[in-house]
């Protein structure tokens, strides 16, 4: 029989369904990140936990103790309350970040953005900027604070010294057939977000067929989990939960998204990713109290996205996180072919026709994504190379009519698209005979600690 409190002992006590003390979980978190803690045992764990669960409580917890596992940011006092961030569980297209960052710093926020990488078939945001030659993800705390004195915003990597709990877990829940679980991954999205001492967090949790979660439902749960988390750690927290059944734009691959993502912040570009981003933007101003509802705050989004002012704070990023001036600048606000030249773009580009005439009712992103990343944009295991070059351009959108032998896809590659490939691709375009009887839904719910609509007269206040 284990000694009680021994890490047996906890496994036991969660396998049979019990709930963990706060000092119990926090004795298997330094376990992990002392290393007494053996893998099998560490694995033996997540899937008690992925079986049982864990209640609010329990996930609170663990979310302290993986944020106490390492090195927290510290900022200027003079910058809280305007400290934001957003978070979102991945998608297939989605270039929020790139756009939202500069255009939060713009109106007054300061975002120490730490994002991800892609695996799987989701993009990762430091993949797409990588695209961009000379960028730098990995800054150090310092660099971190000089670019957000300087420019406002910073799109980063996670450093070692951030929540090394999670990096443990998070490699052995891919492994464990553990990531989705509810607990696991509030907990592993928050540590980050709590070490990094933000004032407000917004999390865009997507669901449908190429989403983490299934369904809305599942959405909504996970949504509720972590705005509870985030108001208990004393961080404003709200989420809104998107569709992602249909890319977000129409780009897809890392350097078609940057020149998507820059259309938007010359207040052009497709009107999902603006929507996003403006209503992303908009909760975050409102929770930072620099725009008195969220409906102003989208208003004070879209300006910064169409005066200017979020492109100059884009090209200002890139110059402290290592991009030449005239590299900068050529991308920013340089003609579209300069932007292609900055890029570089790939050796062939091969349309798609519509195979028979209808109505346009989805083009699904999940064979779209899974064809690409065979092309080479994707990965099959951390560290492998990726092809930026490699993409696609939606030449249709939902609710169109499309004829017979029309074009609705233009694939960038460099070789390697085959029959198979193809039919892959036709069968993402679905159509109808009918045109459909709506616009596609979007931002669906919008969840808020209270569960008040924002801007509504009920509406939790922001701290002042
Ligand atoms: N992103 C995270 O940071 N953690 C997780 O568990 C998942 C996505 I899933």
């Amino acid at each position: 029989m284990a000694a009680q409190g021994s890490l047996p002992a906890l496994i036991r006590k969660k396998r049979d369904g019990h709930r963990l003390e706060e000092a119990e979980i926090q004795s298997f978190v330094r376990g992990i990140t002392q290393g007494t803690a053996q893998q099998g045992q560490i694995g033996a764990m997540l899937m008690a936990i992925r079986l049982r669960g864990m209640d609010l409580r329990e996930t609170l917890a663990l979310t302290r103790a993986m944020a106490a596992s390492g090195r927290t940011l510290a900022w200027p006092q003079a910058w809280h309350g305007r400290l934001a961030d957003k978070h979102s569980t991945g998608g297939v297209g989605d270039k929020v970040s790139l756009v939202l960052a500069p255009a939060l710093a713009a109106c007054g926020c300061k975002v120490p953005m730490i994002s991800g990488r892609g695996l799987g078939h989701t993009g990762g945001t430091l993949d797409k900027l990588e695209a961009i030659p000379g960028f730098r993800v990995s800054l150090s705390p310092e660099e971190m604070q000089d670019a957000l004195e300087r420019v406002g915003c910073c799109i980063v990597g996670q450093s070692e010294e951030l929540c090394p709990a999670d990096r443990v877990l998070y490699a052995l829940r891919d492994v464990t057939a553990t990531v989705d679980s509810l607990p696991l991954i509030t907990a592993s999205i928050l540590s980050k977000k709590a070490a990094e001492q933000l004032s407000a967090l917004v999390l865009d949790v997507k669901y449908g067929g190429a989403a983490l979660c299934p369904t809305r439902d599942s959405a909504r749960q996970l949504a509720q989990s972590l705005v509870w988390v985030c108001s208990e750690l004393g961080l404003q927290g709200s989420a809104v939960l998107t569709p992602m059944s249909q890319p977000l734009g129409r780009r897809l691959g890392h350097s078609l998204e940057v020149l998507e993502a820059l259309e938007a912040l010359h207040g052009a570009g497709p009107p999902d990713l603006r929507l996003l981003v403006t209503m992303l933007g908009g909760l975050l101003l409102w929770q930072c109290s620099l725009a008195g509802s969220a409906e102003q705050g989208q208003q004070l989004l879209g300006a910064a996205l169409d005066n200017g002012s979020a492109l100059a704070t884009f090209e200002a990023m890139l110059g402290v996180q290592g991009v030449a001036p005239n590299t900068a600048q050529l991308l920013c606000t340089g003609a579209p072919a300069q932007r292609w030249q900055v890029l570089g773009q790939a050796s062939i580009q091969e349309e798609l026709k519509a195979l028979q005439g209808g109505w346009v009712q989805q083009i699904e992103a999940l064979p779209l994504a899974h064809v690409l990343h065979r092309l080479g944009a994707g990965r099959e295991r951390a560290g492998d190379p990726i092809n930026h070059r490699v993409g696609a351009e939606l030449l249709a959108t939902a609710g169109q009519r499309l004829e017979e032998g029309e074009a609705w896809l233009r694939v960038h590659h460099d070789g390697g698209l085959d029959e198979e490939g193809r039919k892959a691709l036709q069968a993402a375009l679905r159509l109808s005979p009918e045109a459909p009887s709506g616009p596609p839904e979007f931002v669906t719910e919008t969840i808020l600690p209270t569960g008040a609509m924002p801007g509504s007269a009920d509406a939790p206040r922001p701290p002042a």
